[in-house]
């Protein structure tokens, strides 16, 4: 075979061979047995001596030609590799920056938890004790001290879960009155954080748990200019900004006047939403002079004393503060929406 003919099949077998390679080994294996050292085109080099002058230049061109074929064939596959080689690895080492971080996460405290230690704060400031009753209450607590007898069309406000006992599930935090009443003595102020409980239909303000925040002021002289300062002083701390409120006549047997005081929606501005039932107010505060019934059931003398209570709506003042517009994701323990507070 001529050096011609050899160089030609060198060309054309290494070609095939470096195509055929599945791996940078295979290829380099390829180009060892064509470039190598000891390598075909090597051992093809040792016959030139035998060429004339003349033969020497022609064929040594073709050599040059063949060599560096084979090199930039080689070169652009062990790159096709390398890329490939890239993105498998990128592709496997691909991280989400945006998801957690592995290990323990923080913690948090749910909104009204956060929302009740501030209103905590600010009524231990003024001087309230915090009482925290049972939940499991007898129904001389929940009504009949509270001017709620058993006969009264009142108890029909509070649809209430019956235990087989005779006891029941507190429907508001209000026996925490009666308790702060009899253990405290007056002159007395306090507030009551809590969960209460009632046989309500759901929807996106009604819960059948739901949180609320009593307070009570026992003591001589108290008026609805007093009320009025702390509701004023509590919505301003809570909201930190102007809040529209109106304050109706409102019927609790247990307090005398009685007012319901609600907010302009804060979902809505007011222009009507699921929250307010379109309405544009939020029914968040029930408050009013203690009543002498009241008092007189927790011997205390209506003559000498006189008090104020409300009670919050802490759920609910929670969706207003944070603009949550249905009460049901307050309640479903979904951490992803619970986190963000
Ligand atoms: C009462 O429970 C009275 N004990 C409040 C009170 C205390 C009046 C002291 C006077 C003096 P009412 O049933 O309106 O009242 O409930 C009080 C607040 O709890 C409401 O204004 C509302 O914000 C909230 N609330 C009532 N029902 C629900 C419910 N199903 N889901 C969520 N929040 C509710």
């Amino acid at each position: 075979m001529t050096l011609d003919a050899k160089l030609e099949e060198l060309r054309r077998g290494t070609l095939a061979a470096f195509a055929a390679a599945i791996s940078v080994e295979e290829l380099e294996e390829a180009r060892v047995e064509a470039l190598g050292r000891k390598g075909t085109l090597a051992s093809i080099s040792k016959d030139f001596g035998k060429l004339s002058p003349e033969e020497r230049a022609r064929v040594g061109k073709l050599l040059n030609s063949v060599k560096q074929d084979l090199e930039t064939e080689y070169e652009s596959k062990k790159l096709r590799f390398e890329q490939t080689d890239l993105a498998e690895r990128l592709a496997k080492e691909w991280i989400d920056v945006t998801l957690p971080a592995p290990g323990v996460r923080p913690g948090s405290l749910h909104p009204i938890t956060q929302l009740q230690g501030e209103i905590e704060d600010l009524f231990t400031s003024l001087g309230f004790a915090v009482l925290y009753g049972p939940e499991v209450e007898t129904e001389e607590h929940n009504f009949d001290a509270l001017n709620i007898p058993a006969t009264h069309p009142a108890r029909d406000m509070q649809d209430t879960f019956w235990l087989s006992d005779g006891q029941l599930l507190r429907t508001h935090t209000s026996p925490v009155q009666v308790r702060g009443m009899r253990t405290l003595r007056p002159p007395l102020r306090m507030i009551a954080p809590g969960r209460v409980f009632r046989n309500e239909e759901v929807d996106a303000s009604h819960e059948h748990t739901f949180y609320q925040l009593e307070g009570m002021m026992v003591d001589r002289d108290v008026s609805v200019a007093n009320l009025t300062y702390f509701m004023k002083t509590l919505l301003s701390s809570i909201f930190k900004r102007e809040v529209t409120v109106r304050l109706r006549p409102g019927y609790f047997p247990f307090v005398e006047p009685g007012f319901e005081l609600d907010i302009r929606c804060l979902i809505c501005n007011g222009e009507g939403c699921a929250v307010c039932k379109h309405s544009g107010w939020v029914e968040l505060l029930p408050c009013g002079l203690v009543h002498p019934n009241v008092l007189r059931m927790s011997s205390i003398d209506p003559e000498e004393w006189g008090g104020f209570a409300f009670g919050l709506g802490l759920t609910r003042l929670a969706m207003m503060r944070y603009g949550i517009d249905d009460i049901r994701q307050l309640q479903g323990g979904d951490l992803r929406f619970l986190t963000q507070f």
